[in-house]
């Protein structure tokens, strides 16, 4: 049974505690090792490591710790089978899924914002009366990061790598469901040499663990990925304290389809936003709506595509879905499946778990499912499921589309197909989403804002945003 450790100074070790918490492979529904269950002073520990590494690392030269941080993406790259193995056992997701986005997406992250720290530069504003501002981006001291199951090592490293290039050290908790590759993390770390105690991963409960990183006062900022709940109280933590806070929280996604679409690249998209990941993507879109003159060759087709999507043993590259990540996450996407039911919804596939047999016949697995029928507004089509299940519906107008798709308490991400440029941009206009993909969906340049608005989160990551939210600016005037 592997027992995974924590990662304090530059060296594993056990939680203080002495307890462990079973870690589960979601497609046998089996216990497969073993995590730190810490606390607190494991925190404090952890806290101090990253204050007394800070010095040295903030004051090396940033060519220097872009070398490092690059030698972790390479790294990243060469352990690439491994990882993406560990990542799949640990979270379900289809092992193909693993190797060509997770992981991947990982060694970018540090490479990205590793030679992004070589090219952060910060402004001056000169003016006639003999003055001159100039603005300073120092890193501020210890990063609290804080990541969720769904795609482990890429959100992980998504806060941590630019956290780190920027000059501060960091505490970082990944979620308890999924911590095999953060654990494997450690250990590139520490072969790429990353001083000791410049960063530290912290193993275990998120009320217990991501709790302590909310409310240690010697941790002044906190990137968090997760649940909107989550957020919430992280929050509630956090601003009394008036630490900086980077939310990305939760999405309810629209999908809007108009009838002048290019149809066979939207159908194979549409696939994909509606259930890559088992659907446990915050981006993903669940809530389609289509042209009415559409709507019937759209859900006849996307119902007999959907039905050929095979759900199965993460380890075979036939396997479209895999499991989803917990037997309690299954239960509440169950159960919404039965809301939408109880809402007047038709199930037109899916629906139901499914037994894939074999080694997986105990496994966590949920078929494809999508419902039609329902109103705009219901519980359904307002919560988040984050799992492989899409509403569809007809719309005539754009704003009655526009209506439905800005509903929701959530504004994270949407995708609009049609091939009408002036409509493009007026529709992209009026949804109340962080990111809108038109006519493609999950293209990701780094360099981009990404975050929501709404309930969906504060402030944005990626590109400069993560260096301005990891840095202190300060402005010098001078006169002379
Ligand atoms: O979140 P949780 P989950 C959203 C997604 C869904 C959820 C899924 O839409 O809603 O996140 O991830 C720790 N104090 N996004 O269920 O439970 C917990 O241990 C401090 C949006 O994991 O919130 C874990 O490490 N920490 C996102 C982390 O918080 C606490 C992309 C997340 O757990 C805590 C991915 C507490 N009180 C998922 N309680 C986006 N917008 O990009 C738990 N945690």
């Amino acid at each position: 049974m592997i027992k995974i450790r924590n990662y304090i100074n530059g060296k594993l070790c056990e939680p203080m505690s002495g307890q462990y918490l079973d870690n589960y492979d979601p497609a046998q529904g089996v216990v497969y090792s073993l995590i730190p269950d810490s606390d607190e002073r494991d925190v404090a520990a952890a806290t101090l490591a990253a204050k007394n590494a800070f010095h040295d690392w903030s004051h090396m030269k940033h060519a220097d710790r872009s070398k490092i941080l690059i030698r972790i993406s390479e790294i990243i790259e060469e352990r690439l089978e491994e990882l993406a193995m560990a990542e799949s056992i640990d979270n379900g997701k289809p092992l193909w899924l693993a190797k060509s986005v997770d992981i991947p997406r990982a060694r970018d992250n540090f490479y990205f914002f590793a030679t992004a720290a070589m090219h952060f530069a910060s402004e001056s504003h000169a003016t006639a009366d003999n003055t001159i501002n100039y603005t300073l981006r120092t890193p501020i001291g210890v990063a609290g990061c804080i990541s969720p199951w769904n795609l482990p090592l890429y959100l992980f490293t998504w806060k941590i790598a630019p956290a780190l290039a920027a000059g501060n050290c960091v505490v970082a908790k990944p979620s308890e469901i999924t911590p095999m590759t953060a654990f494997l993390l450690s250990e590139i770390c520490m072969e790429a040499g990353l001083p000791p105690g410049v960063m530290n991963i912290v193993h275990g409960l998120g009320p217990k663990v991501g709790q302590a990183i909310s409310e240690h006062p010697d941790i002044p900022m906190i990137s968090f990925t997760g649940g909107t709940k989550t957020g919430a109280q992280i929050a509630a933590t956090a601003a009394p304290m008036f630490k900086k806070m980077s939310l990305e929280l939760g999405g309810k996604n629209p999908n809007i389809i108009f009838a002048d679409c290019d149809f066979e690249k939207m159908i194979k998209t549409t696939l994909n936003s509606s259930f890559s990941n088992q659907g446990q993507i915050c981006l993903c879109g669940s809530r389609i709506f289509v042209e009415r003159s559409l709507y019937e060759k759209f859900k006849t087709r996307f119902v007999s595509e959907v039905q050929k999507m095979k759900v199965g043993d993460p380890m075979n590259d036939d396997s479209r879905l895999g499991a989803v990540v917990s037997k309690p996450h299954m239960e509440k996407v169950l159960s919404y499946i039965d809301l939408a039911k109880e809402e007047g919804g038709t199930v037109l596939t899916g629906g139901h778990a499914v037994n894939p047999g074999g080694r997986c016949e105990s496994g966590w697995f949920i078929a494809p499912t999508i419902i039609e029928g329902l109103p705009y507004k219901c519980r359904t089509n307002m919560e988040e499921i984050f799992g492989p299940v899409v509403t569809i519906m007809p719309f005539d107008t754009e704003e009655e589309v526009l209506q439905y798709a800005n509903a929701t308490e959530y504004g994270l991400a949407a995708t609009l197909w049609t091939e009408n440029l002036n409509r493009a941009h007026r529709m992209a206009a009026q949804i109340k989403s962080g990111i809108i993909w038109i006519n493609f969906w999950l293209h990701r340049d780094l360099r981009t804002p990404f975050g929501g608005m709404k309930n969906s989160g504060v402030g944005r990551e990626g590109g400069w945003e993560s260096f301005r939210f990891f840095t202190e600016a300060k402005n010098v005037c001078i006169k002379y």
